[in-house]
């Protein structure tokens, strides 16, 4: 049986992950943060099966700056694979939040590659990049060799993580892979990333839960995959031969103002009736339009994306309205236009 330590094994893709190894026979670790709230955690459905949690799931306490407490839980797992899940994914919270992004983002992967350097049975590593690396890119679709140019403390942040997972591949001959991740969302993504805070806010309008949905850029226009898909990819990178980079990008780009489109129609409402623009929400600086070419990761993993946009915002709005539904008004919503301003 393999194992595998995922940072970040709490979040969208850890999650998912985390599914996707136990159904191929893997042992899983994860490391949480202690402020971790387990208890609505997308990790319940494995908690709840006994053959599973503290079976062949695990969970252990640690912060990314804590070094010491790494290190032990690297030595004493001594994992065939790791995926390095963990840290600050809100691009608009990086410039409120420059230096915490950055320590934990672009100083955190370089203290786990430091680490892996000192250990004797080195695991295989997988470094999420993002394509926000490229910021205002010079050419379309982008690809592996693509230059970065990121606009955002976030961008640089995942720019230099990128570079030193190179670096360290390099100089030291580590199993380290890079997977440039374009925009990837589902039902369990973070309510304020922008897919599931409109998907959220058109299921709660038609329940009558919220009364309208304020927005950012509406142009801005991004590569939006299902979050599965992007999972695959990870395992898939850290099975070949070779360390390698790999692009993951459906190659279509759609704009915020379309998804918005989807997500209302998949409830029977006209956005244009409860969206406002809030201009707070518009970020500094941004990349107007990504869009990747995942060829490489086709033709060598034999990658492929599962899911259509429209099947995705359908998806992800009509889960949202099952569940609003089912738990009623009892709940307040993190998503409506009280709390959510990010
Ligand atoms: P992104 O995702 O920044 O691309 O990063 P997000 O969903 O936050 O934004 C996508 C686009 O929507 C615009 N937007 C808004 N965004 C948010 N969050 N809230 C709003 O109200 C809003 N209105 C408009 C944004 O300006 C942006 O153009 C995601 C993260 O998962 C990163 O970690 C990852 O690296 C990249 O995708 C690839």
């Amino acid at each position: 049986m393999k194992l595998a330590l995922i940072t970040g094994i709490t979040g969208q893709d850890g999650s998912y992950l985390a599914d996707y190894l136990l159904t191929n026979d893997y042992e899983v670790h994860g490391v949480v943060r202690r402020t971790s709230s387990l208890e609505r955690s997308r990790l319940a459905h494995l908690f709840k099966n006994p053959d599973i949690y503290n079976k062949r799931l695990f969970l252990h306490y640690a912060d990314l700056e804590d070094i010491t407490a790494l290190r032990r839980i690297f030595l004493g797992i001594q994992a065939d694979e790791l995926y390095h899940l963990a840290g600050q994914s809100h691009v608009g919270l990086s410039f409120p939040m420059a230096e915490m992004t950055c320590d934990l983002t672009a100083i955190g992967t370089l203290r786990l590659l430091e680490i892996m350097r000192d250990m004797p049975g080195k695991p295989r590593l997988f470094h999420p990049s993002s394509s926000e690396i490229f910021g205002q890119p010079k050419s379309f679709p982008q690809n592996e060799d693509t230059p970065y140019l990121p606009t955002s403390p976030y961008g640089c942040a995942k720019a230099f993580a990128t570079q030193i997972v190179k670096v360290y591949r390099d100089c030291y001959g580590l199993f380290a892979c890079n997977g440039i991740m374009y925009n990837h969302e589902s039902p369990r993504r973070g309510e304020n990333f922008v897919s599931r805070k409109i998907c959220r806010a058109a299921a709660a309008i038609k329940l009558g839960l919220q009364s309208k949905l304020v927005l950012g850029n509406l142009d801005a226009e991004r590569d939006w995959g299902y979050a599965p898909d992007y999972v695959r990819g990870m395992w898939l990178s850290l099975q070949q031969q070779k360390a390698d980079d790999y692009l993951f990008a459906t190659g279509e780009t759609h704009s915020v103002r379309e998804l918005v489109d989807l997500a209302f129609n998949a409830m029977d409402l006209k956005w244009e009736s409860y969206v406002e623009l809030d201009t707070t929400l518009f970020r500094p600086s941004e990349p107007l339009r990504l869009v990747g070419n995942a060829s490489k990761a086709k033709h060598e993993l034999g990658w492929m994306p599962s899911c259509s946009f429209q099947e995705l915002i359908n998806l992800i709005t009509r889960t949202e309205f099952d569940s609003l539904q089912q738990l009623g008004s009892e709940r307040p919503l993190s998503g409506g236009i009280a709390f959510n301003r990010t």
